[in-house]
């Protein structure tokens, strides 16, 4: 396996990393240093200096500056610059996966599918930028022509979290640069050499291309610096991932200016399998949903609602699936799962687990710290499963860990009235192969989810579709579909070409 200096040298990293990329050359932050420790074997990654308030406001200087000069760049040209940055993350998709899963953790597969998802975005928004469509109005006034347009907003700030750490961002900026905006980005904490490196990559696209590159500004920091972002009103719009509890500060801030923000917050997603699932593709679902990267994604599945008939042998066939699954170094290819991010996480997992037992839930899987070669971080659990009610407060909350709760149900309208009865509603989905079961789910009777699946898990949702979700998951919505819109503000415009001035509502006004 390589090293983390090899990964480093593959991504051109090695020698220029120690510094704050934010758009100005060789800037270095001029705050306290961090430094990125692996979950996978504890080993250093590097350390950066974060931002001060010095530093603070050059990058947002430098954004302001850069936006004036991309928002007239027209945008089928934006859209060209945008596709080099899609061939750039191609040719760097091996060392850049590879870093995304020493730093957070997450298997080889899911590093390079998160890359995957960075080229894919990338290619929406080439075709975006040449989309960016108004309407056009029928006038009540003769002679009048009434049509809307979209103008980019200026500087987008973007907050993301350690569990998807360039995917995220990618849906935001890639769109967002289409849009004709430049992005300040605060990665998390946890993951700043990954940020470092799509910056890297980005800055090279744009120096090739002679646009300034503080299109794409980078800022390292904690807490207090995404603070800053939510109360400045020079970031028209803010888009932060990560917990309800940080959505709700972000959204008090940016409101309280009257801006704009995109929430993408924490999710608590059921599946419903009904008497009538083909069992051969739920298991899979089900257990990638809930295992998969470690069940740190907002979209991992953390209950299964059974049907009554199925209950057991579907519990039987789920314990079974979980006494195979390889835990370890997610860089192996044989493991099916790694490590949780940090010892905190870890906590958090044992402490909701004894909460669920002290509720009346019953562990009959996993559940356990592993310790000794292999595991020697402390990040390493084994998947829980536990039998759990629907009552229990505890399934009503997300815990970012891989446990699953099962629930029992007798029939459809309770197991969408148990799936919707949490304060989240980001993912969900039914295995059926029952026609008026499927549509009942989809149905407004039905998920009162952002996303809803048939047949297919919670999680790895494609670029294609609006990301988000209903209720503490914060309303946003990220990435495909029309979520462009969000990145842009629109402007309602009004010509007359008559020698007259008719007033619209027939209003006679004579001089
Ligand atoms: C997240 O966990 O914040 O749908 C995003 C999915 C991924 C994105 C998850 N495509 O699971």
């Amino acid at each position: 396996m390589e090293t983390i200096n090899e990964i480093l040298i593959a991504l051109k990293l090695e020698g220029s990393i120690n510094g704050l990329s934010t758009g100005l050359e060789d800037w270095k932050g001029q705050g306290p240093s961090l430094s990125s420790y692996s979950p996978v074997g504890g080993e250093l990654i590097g350390e950066v200096n974060e931002a001060n308030e010095e530093d603070y406001e050059k990058v947002i200087a430098t954004a302001q500056e850069a936006a004036k000069v991309w928002r007239d760049i027209p945008a089928p040209q934006r859209g060209e610059i945008v596709r080099q940055m899609g061939n750039a993350f191609r040719t760097y998709k091996e060392p850049l996966g590879k870093l995304v899963s020493l730093e957070m953790g997450k298997s080889l597969q899911e590093g390079l599918g998160e890359v995957q998802e960075m080229i894919d975005i990338c290619d929406f928004a080439v075709g975006l930028s040449r989309q960016l469509y108004g309407l056009s109005m029928h006038s009540e006034r003769p002679s009048h022509r009434m049509l809307e347009q979209w103008h980019p907003l200026g500087v987008v700030g973007i907050i993301s979290a350690f569990n998807f750490p360039v995917a995220v961002w990618s849906w935001n900026a890639m769109i967002s640069f289409a849009c004709g905006n430049a992005c300040v980005w605060k990665p998390s904490e946890k993951t700043p050499f990954s940020a470092l490196a799509c910056q890297k990559i980005i800055k090279n696209v744009l120096k090739e291309n002679k646009v300034p590159e503080g299109v794409s500004c980078l800022i390292i920091g904690q807490r207090a610096i995404g603070e800053k972002m939510a109360n400045d009103s020079r970031l028209p719009l803010i888009s932060a991932t990560g917990s309800t509890r940080m959505g709700k500060a972000v959204g008090e801030m940016v409101g309280k200016r009257l801006g704009k923000s995109i929430l993408e917050l924490g999710g608590n997603n059921a599946i419903i399998v009904s008497k009538e699932a083909d069992l051969k593709i739920a298991i899979p679902g089900i257990v990638f949903g809930a295992v998969g990267t470690a069940g740190q994604r907002c979209t991992t599945t953390r209950r299964l609602i059974v049907h009554e008939d199925i209950y057991d042998a579907l519990k039987e066939k789920l314990v079974k699936a979980y006494g195979q699954l390889r835990i370890g170094n997610p860089l192996d290819e044989s493991n099916h799962v790694g490590p949780l991010i940090d010892t905190d996480a870890v906590k958090q997992f044992e402490a909701a687990i004894e909460e669920a037992q002290y509720q009346g839930g019953k562990l009959i899987s996993g559940g356990k710290v592993l310790k000794g070669e292999g595991h020697a971080t402390g990040c390493y659990v084994t998947p829980a499963l536990i039998e759990a009610s629907s009552s229990m407060s505890i399934t009503k909350q997300e815990t970012f860990a891989p446990i699953l709760y099962l629930m029992k149900y007798s029939n459809l309208e309770e197991a969408i009235t148990i799936q919707n009865d949490v304060p989240q509603g980001l993912s969900s989905a039914i295995f059926t192969l029952n026609m008026r079961e499927a549509e009942l789910f989809l149905s407004q009777k039905g998920s009162d989810c952002g996303i809803a699946n048939v047949n297919i898990g919670t999680s790895g949702a494609e670029i294609g579709g609006a990301f988000g979700g209903e209720k503490e998951t914060g309303g946003g919505r990220e990435s495909g579909s029309d979520a462009w819109k969000a990145y842009m503000r629109r402007q309602t415009c009004t010509s007359n070409w008559s020698t007259e001035l008719p007033l619209a509502q027939g209003i006679t006004f004579d001089l």
